[in-house]
Formats: C-alpha cells, structure tokens, sequence
C-alpha cells in the first residue's frame, strides 16, 4: 500500500528564504506574486495581539475622527492628523463606522478602524522585527533594488461588515520616485477570501499602465492628484502594447482573485493596477503591508509623504 501524505505541522514547515527563479518570472510577467508560508503560526499570533492591543488601546477622546477615504466616496484623506503620521502609529476610521445621521461612532473602536499607519515598522517591536527580515531583503535584492528604503507600514483592517473598497490604483502614484520604484510587501494576518475583500489583480498591468498621475500635497495645503513630468516606468522596463482583448480603462481591466491564507506574502508591483472589495462579512481581514522604493531615485517635497527626520528605514543595513 502506498504510503499516505501527511503535510508537516505547520509551525515545522520550513519558510520560504528567497524567491525561486520561477517565483521571480512569474513576478516581472504578472507584477504580482503570492508567497504562502512567508510568516509562521507563532509570528502572526504575535502580529495580531500586537494589533489588538494597538486597537484597543488608543485614546479616543483625543481623537479627530480621521476617516480613511480612498476618494471614491469623499475626498482622499488628507487632513493634518493623516499628513503627519509618517513617523507615527496613527488610527483611521473606516468611513461607515458613523452613524449618517447623528455622525456618531457606531461600532466599538477596535471595530471602527479601517487602517494604523503610518510608521510600525520603527516604532512596533513586532511589526519592526516582521519588517526587517532575512527573507524580506533576499527579496528586495532579487527584485534588482540597491538601496531598498521602508518608507511607510499599515495594518489594514478590513473590519467586518463595514470594511471600505479600496478602488484600483498603482501604488507608485502614491509613492511616487523618478522613475518609479515601489513594491508592496502585503502580509495576510487572517484569511483573506472573497467574502471579507481580498486582494484583487489587473495581471500584466505594471507593463501596460505607466505612472500617470501621482497623489502629492498641493501647495495651498491638503492634498490631490497632478500629471506626472517624470518617468511613468520603472528603469529598465518598457511599456508593452497592450493585446488585443486587453482593455484601455483601468476599470474594464479584467482582475483576478488573490484569495489567500493566513501567513501569505503578497509582492505587489508598483504600476500594477489592484484593488479590494468591500467587507460585508462578519469575519475581519487583517494584513500588515509595507513598501519599498529605490533610495538611489529621486523623492521629491511633492509626496503627500514626507521622510522622518533621520530618513526612510534602510532595509539592508538594519539589525532588529
Ligand atoms: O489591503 C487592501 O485592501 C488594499 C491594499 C492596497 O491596495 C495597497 O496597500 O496598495
């Protein structure tokens, strides 16, 4: 009789130390790639106490009641307590966690907050020590960066039943350098499945779409959007014609599900076109995300984002 297959207890499966060669073109082709097994069972149980002592924790009394808006139903977020936090843990509000009308908060607060950002990975122990790891640099180095810099952290909540819709975009237009060069290192803490608003991709579309129209501060305060003057690729890459069958809008792009488990690393190119549905379910859908960009690149005042005053976190000279 042949012998049955048993998997290894989880906690004994050995993690992931770099990517595969295969790993790595099947990223440069689809500008995204799912790592399972990137975090063990104990590393995520730590992760998410850590998240909910942070959310059960914060003062609310002092609070401005920051909603986290990604434009589609309000205007993007852009207030002083959000331009500010890119060297504090800071709290956002999911956008229905109010009552429409008496403007009162109706869910308990670990409940309400849609995202913490923006700066975790100084000033959390374990999201600092989640950050900083062998795998993550293996990563950072096969991806071709020289001096990976960690310029913002968020753990984003997705909270049951009222979880906000994250519309499509690329991240670079948010983190934008000349040329482009972030990569989101997205880390489900909980299962993410169609029903709690996983994660979904416009595949290929870090080669069709270039960088044209980035989030900044504008100059008489608060923030929008402006054309971009600079690059709209990263160096090195091309835009590739677009195929036949494949769309010019970004929202008739075809996007496929990124459904996954507990523990799994997502790598999310810079121009690659994604987004989120909302969360109607009763289950949250926890994930810490991180991204890097190419320190040797030009990072203007522009950035709705403005460095700390030591810098961005250099991703290879750190010991945590
Ligand atoms: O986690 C989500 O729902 C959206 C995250 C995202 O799109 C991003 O971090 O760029």
């Amino acid at each position: 009789m042949a012998p049955s297959r048993v998997s290894p207890p989880p906690e004994s499966r050995t993690p992931p130390t770099n990517l595969t060669p295969e790993q790595l073109a099947s990223y440069q082709e689809n500008g995204y790639l799912l790592i399972p097994h990137a975090l063990s069972p104990r590393t995520i149980s730590t992760l998410l106490s850590e998240t909910n002592h942070l959310l059960t924790s914060f003062p609310l009394a002092s609070h401005p009641l920051t909603k986290f808006s990604t434009g589609e139903r309000a205007s993007h977020v852009g207030d002083t307590y959000f331009l500010t936090s890119g060297d504090q843990v800071r709290f956002f509000f999911e956008e229905d966690a109010f009552s429409p009308t008496t403007g009162h908060l109706t869910k308990p607060k670990h409940r309400a907050i849609n995202k913490i950002g923006h700066y975790l990975h100084e000033l959390s122990p374990p999201f600092r020590a989640a950050t900083f790891t062998p795998l993550h640099r293996a990563i950072a180095s096969a991806l071709g960066f020289r001096d990976p810099q960690v310029l913002q952290s968020m753990l984003i909540c997705k909270q049951p039943e009222i979880g906000g819709r994250v519309g499509p975009h690329q991240d670079s237009a948010f983190l934008y350098t000349d040329p482009p060069s972030a990569v989101g290192f997205w880390i489900a803490l909980e299962d993410a499945t169609v029903e709690n608003g996983c994660l979904s991709f416009a595949k290929g579309s870090h080669r069709r779409a270039a960088v044209e129209s980035r989030f900044v501060r504008k100059e008489g305060g608060g923030v929008g959007f402006e054309d971009v003057v600079g690059a709209g690729f990263p160096e090195g890459m091309e835009r590739r014609e677009r195929g036949v069958g494949e769309e010019e809008e970004e929202e008739k792009e075809k996007y496929e599900l990124g459904e996954v488990e507990a523990g799994t690393l997502v790598l999310i190119h810079g121009n690659l076109l994604h987004k989120s549905e909302r969360n109607l379910s009763a289950k949250s859908r926890f994930v810490y995300t991180f991204h890097v960009i190419e320190g040797e690149n030009e990072y203007d005042g522009r950035n709705w984002l403005q460095p700390p005053e030591k810098g961005f976190s250099r991703l290879y000279e750190r010991e945590v």
